[in-house]
Order: C-alpha cells, then structure tokens, then sequence
C-alpha cells in the first residue's frame, strides 16, 4: 500500500494542530513499522486491511493523549538522551509494600526525591487473576487499575504528580501471556474461535511434547512443563509461566493489534516506560527453546516504531533475562531500534558471583564482553529485584578459564548464598532442591550480604562494605541504575511467605518484604543500622550525580588488577576499586587521585581494606 493512501487512515482522528508532527514521524518510522509487520503477517490475505485499521487506531490513541503529554512527547523527541545522565536514578516497588495503594505511593515521593529518584518501576498493579496470580505477572486487564490498589483516576492522578515532580513512572506491561481468568481466556475457554485463536491451544499432547523437547522450564519445581491441560474444554494450552498464565499467540495479528492498543492506552494514562515483561518468549519454534527468536524481535521493533509515531515520549525496556550474546539484539539496529533499555542480569548475577568467589574473575568477564551500545540507548544496572538471582545466564562465563565446570562452579555460588560453606548470606536456592544445579537464588540483598546475620559492630561492618560494593558497582557502571525497595534501608528477608499456601512454593517471596516503616523512621539516624545504610547508600547516589563521567553512555575500561580487584575506568578522569575479597588488595596508581567519596588525595600504591571501594577522580591540580 503506498505511503499517502495509510496515512490518510492515521491522520483521522488527529487533531488539525498535531498533524504535521504525526505525519512527520510517520514518515520516519512508518517504513519499519510496515516493513516488520509485512514480515510478521504479510501472509494474511486481509493483511492491508488490517493494517488500515491499525493505522487508523493509532491516530485514534494520539489524539487521546493529553495536551501535556504530547508535550512531553516534544520535549523527549528534542532531548532523547534524556535517560541517559549521571542524575538518573530509578527505584522499583510494589504497590501495596510501599504505600498500600496508588494514593498512598503518591505519599512516598517525597522519600523518592530525598534518595534522588526519577524513575519509578511500580511492580503490576493492573487488575490481576483472583487468587494465586504470581505478584501480578497475571493479568485480568490491562483497561484497568486492580481495585484493591486504586482506580484508573487514581493511576492518572500518580502520574501527573510523579511527574511534577520529575519521576517517570515505569509499569510492566505483561506481553508474553494473560491471566486464565483474563475474558479473553475465558471466552476461548467457552469455545469461541476468535479467542482462541489468541492463544497457543492444543487439542492433544503430540505438539506439546514435541516442543517439549527442546524447551526450558522457568518455575521446575512450582510449575514444572510448559503445557497445561484443560479439562472442561479439553486439550492443552502453552504456560510457560505458571499454569494460570496462557502464553499470547504472537502470530495471530489480532494479538498484536489488541496488545499495541493496550499499549499505548496505557502510556495515555501517563505511563512514560514499560517494562516489557519476558520479551524472550514471545515466539514459538519447534526444535528450538522458543527464547529469542527472531520474530519475537520483529514485534518488539514494530511495537518501537507505532511508539515512535504515537506516543515518542514512552521508552522501552527489554525484560530479557539471557544470556549476554542475545541481548544486543534487544536493542535492535541504529536504521530499526527496539528497546531503548535491557537488564543487564548478567552484570547482577556476576558482581553476586565474584562476591561469593572472593574472587573478580566473573564480574570482569562480563564487564569485558559487554557491547557497546547504539545512541541513545541503555542497560539497566541494579542489584536486586522481585525475582530471583538467575545463575543460568552466567554459563559462558563461568565456563571460561576456570578449567572447571560451569554448571559445579555456579551451584557452588548458589549453594555459596543458601549459607552454605559456612559463610555470611541466608539466601534460598531458588526452585531447585538438586546441589549440583544452579537455578537461581532469593533473598534481600541485606540478607545475602550478611547484615541480616551480622553478630557486633566488626561483622556488620563487613556487611556493609559487601552491601555499598554491589551498589557502588551498579551506579559505576553506566546504566540507568534501580534501587530495589528495601534495600535503601538494609531491610532483611520476610519469611511470613512461608504461612501462605498461595505463596510458599515460591521463595521469591522472601524478598517482598513491606517497607519497614520503623527503618524507614529511623533513616536519619546513624546510630541505627537503617541509617547507616541509608547514609552510605546517599553518599553514593549524591556524588555520582556531580561525575559526569559516570553517565550511561560514557566509556569504560578494565585496568589490570590482581584478581580479586575489579578496576573500572570511565574515561581517563574517573576509576572506581572495588575488592571483592575479605583480604587486603593492593593497587598502583599512576598519577594524583582524588578519593571522591572519603575526600583525600592519593597517589602510588594504595591497599584496599577487605571489601572495600573507592571512587577515584583525577586530580588535575598542580603541585
Ligand atoms: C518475569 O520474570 C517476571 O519478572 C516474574 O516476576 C514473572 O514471574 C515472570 O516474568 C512471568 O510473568 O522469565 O524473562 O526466573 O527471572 O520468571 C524473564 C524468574 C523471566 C524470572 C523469570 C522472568
């Protein structure tokens, strides 16, 4: 369909004053937009049609979005590096553990704005399954807000306030699968073809367990499979997740145009960044794992380019939790973006690894092997989240050098965090009760860097070092770093989990704790541990603001080292130490250094106490 005959159909509904910016885009990304589309569902003989009324739809979402969110379109469109600066701190929360409901996280800016936040993940809040539904990761709907934690008035209203005050919300959005009790999986529960055709269905067991061959499991022990049987209406459905969660048919059109819509509804109600939940599984091939496979890439670029043209203020971001290789993909090429932001769970799971190694080996691996990225975009650095520690994403780098194998040397490190070995961490092997397989590990990083263990003043002390360490790293290293709630505070494990039978089988749990509000009192206070946490962390937070160099597209370089030391350069003015051993390392200097975070000068050999940091910026005075 030529160029002037679609773009009648997006330019409808939008209004006179808005149409040249539309049609402008459009002729910027309308090219990748058709182009991955016509890959995706070009076969469908109704395939211009239907990409009429897509068009047509979109006009219809811009000429929704308010007047100062079309600002905000403008602004970003003039500044697209605006994610990408040494100030840009985010934080990750649920809902109801950090203020009950939506009205009350709108209580809670004024402690965002004190640690320096200008980016909020709030974890699902949309209307989730009744029951068990995975912490929200199963939705009922994406149109409204659940009502135990608000109304869409309410998300609306968040968002204007996050953003007077210079916080952009981030929400998941749930791409890979709905909620069983979702009505669209209800209506192909009751037989209705269209709906049907939404989801991966099987009337037997001969493709499930053909695919069955090649494919991984996420939840083995609380989900284990991919398929799960419908008795009442007969056959299998895909659930690669847990039973509840019907994995979407991605390559029925009607799915992508439902989901695009919902999409981009949603960033009408002032949602600036989505989190694109399990990205890697959106396309299914028989003989592979069904992770990220090239048409899964193909959607995500699609949905960047309609974002592009409706709604250029919103930014992506990959969920993809693999391997390093397959992440560069995420991000798409500089002529087809995808996402504009990926987690590097890599770079989390290795600086765990190295401290459990005592050794820095993994974390300079990964450092090492880290791609450069293309303009205006970034990797997402943090040091703990709602989900486990994945140590599978490791193996490459486990496997290098070593001579030993990849998989014994991760489950050591997993077995390492279970409080093994008779060391500091009371984390959880994560779906796994196998100790020689390394799945994943849970538990707050307090936990896990042995504060919450901590006997006297000496031993918490270390902890500490071990804790501000993995932080220091995550605002070192160029990335939109996240804070995950709790952990501002030291705040330990909830073992409550354990007394619910929804929750028990899924350690995960462990590391959702409430905000502790008596922690949360005493933040100021450095007599506590709450407050001598909070104040390490603020120091950090307050001086990489002031260092240019530690923005997220700035180079980085590894010096060498001894082995237990990770030296990372950034740029010839900054370089950051940090011992990830329990024994003194020592390191020449070449040149005058300023200590940014403990105020001296140094130059020469310096020797790194047991787990500690330094944050170093070149002394440029003369003597
Ligand atoms: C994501 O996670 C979410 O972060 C989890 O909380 C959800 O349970 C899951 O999706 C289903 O919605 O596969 O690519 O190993 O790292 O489940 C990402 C556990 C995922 C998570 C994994 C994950």
């Amino acid at each position: 369909m030529p160029m002037s005959s679609s773009i009648h159909h997006l330019l409808d509904a939008v209004p006179e004053g808005r149409r040249a910016d539309v049609a402008r885009r459009y002729a910027e990304h309308g090219p990748a937009l058709r182009a991955c589309l016509h890959s995706l569902y070009g076969g469908a003989p109704d395939f211009e049609l239907w990409y009429g009324r897509l068009l047509c739809a979109a006009g219809a979402l811009h000429a929704g979005r308010s007047p100062a969110l079309a600002a905000l379109d403008t602004a970003r469109a003039a500044q697209p590096d605006w994610f990408l600066g040494q100030q840009m701190l985010g934080y990750c929360a649920y809902v109801d553990r950090l203020g009950g409901d939506l009205r009350g996280v709108a209580q809670r800016i004024a402690h965002l704005q004190e640690l320096g936040v200008r980016y909020l993940h709030l974890l699902p809040f949309l209307k989730m399954r009744e029951g068990e539904n995975d912490g929200g990761f199963a939705v009922a709907s994406f149109e409204e807000v659940d009502p135990r934690l608000g109304s869409n008035a309410d998300l609306e209203a968040l968002t204007a306030s996050l953003r007077g005050a210079g916080i952009s919300l981030c929400a998941d959005f749930i791409l890979n699968h709905v909620a069983d009790d979702h009505p669209w999986a209800l209506a192909a529960r009751g037989g209705e073809q269209r709906l049907r055709g939404f989801f991966h269905l099987f009337p037997d067991r001969v493709l499930p367990d053909r695919y069955e061959r090649t494919l991984g499991q996420v939840f083995p022990q609380a989900a284990p499979g991919n398929f799960t049987a419908l008795p009442a209406a007969g056959g299998w459905a895909w659930t690669t997740f847990y039973p509840y969660q019907w994995d979407l048919n991605w390559s029925n059109p009607e799915v992508f145009f439902e989901m695009a819509g919902a999409l981009l509804r949603l960033a009408n109600r002032g949602i600036e960044v989505f989190r694109l939940d399990s990205t890697a599984f959106l396309w299914k091939r028989e003989g592979t794992n069904c992770m990220n496979q090239p048409e899964a890439h193909l959607i995500l670029q699609a949905l960047r380019a309609l974002a592009s043209i409706v709604a250029p203020g919103v930014l992506l971001k990959a969920e993809a939790i693999v391997p390093m290789r397959e992440l560069p993909a995420y991000f798409g090429q500089p002529a087809q973006p995808e996402c504009h932001i990926a987690y590097h769970s890599s770079l989390m799971a290795a600086a765990w690894g190295a401290l459990a190694e005592q050794d820095a080996a993994l974390v300079r691996s990964v450092v090492a092997g880290t791609p450069v990225l293309p303009p205006h975009a970034s990797w997402l650095s943090y040091v703990r989240c709602h989900d486990d520690i994945g140590w599978n994403v490791l193996r490459a780098e486990a496997g290098e050098g070593s001579g030993e194998d990849a998989q014994a040397r991760l489950a050591a490190i997993s077995r390492f965090f279970a409080g093994g070995e008779g060391g500091y961490a009371r984390g959880e092997a994560f779906q796994s009760s196998d100790p020689h397989a390394a799945h994943g590990t849970t538990g707050m990083a307090a936990s896990l860097v042995g504060l919450e263990g901590a006997q006297g003043a000496q031993e918490e002390e270390m902890a500490m070092r071990r804790l501000l360490l993995l932080h220091g790293l995550a605002l070192s290293f160029g990335a939109l770093p996240v804070l995950y709630m709790g952990d501002e505070l030291g705040q330990a494990n909830d073992y409550s989990f354990r007394e619910r039978p929804d929750r028990a089988m899924d350690s995960r749990w462990l590391q959702r704790p409430q905000l502790d509000e008596a922690r949360f009192a005493a933040r100021h206070d450095r007599g506590t541990q709450a407050g001598r946490v909070y104040a390490g962390l603020r120091a950090l937070v307050s001086a990489r603001q002031r260092l240019p160099e530690l923005a997220a597209g700035a180079p980085r370089t590894l010096l060498p080292a001894s082995s237990a030391l990770l030296a990372l350069a950034r740029g010839p003015g900054f370089l950051a130490l940090y011992n990830f051993s329990g024994e003194p390392q020592r390191f020449m200097l070449e040149g005058r250094w300023r200590d940014v975070l403990a105020h001296g000068a140094l130059a020469g050999e310096i020797i790194l106490a047991p787990w500690a940091m330094h944050w170093l910026q070149r002394d440029h005075q003369q003597y």
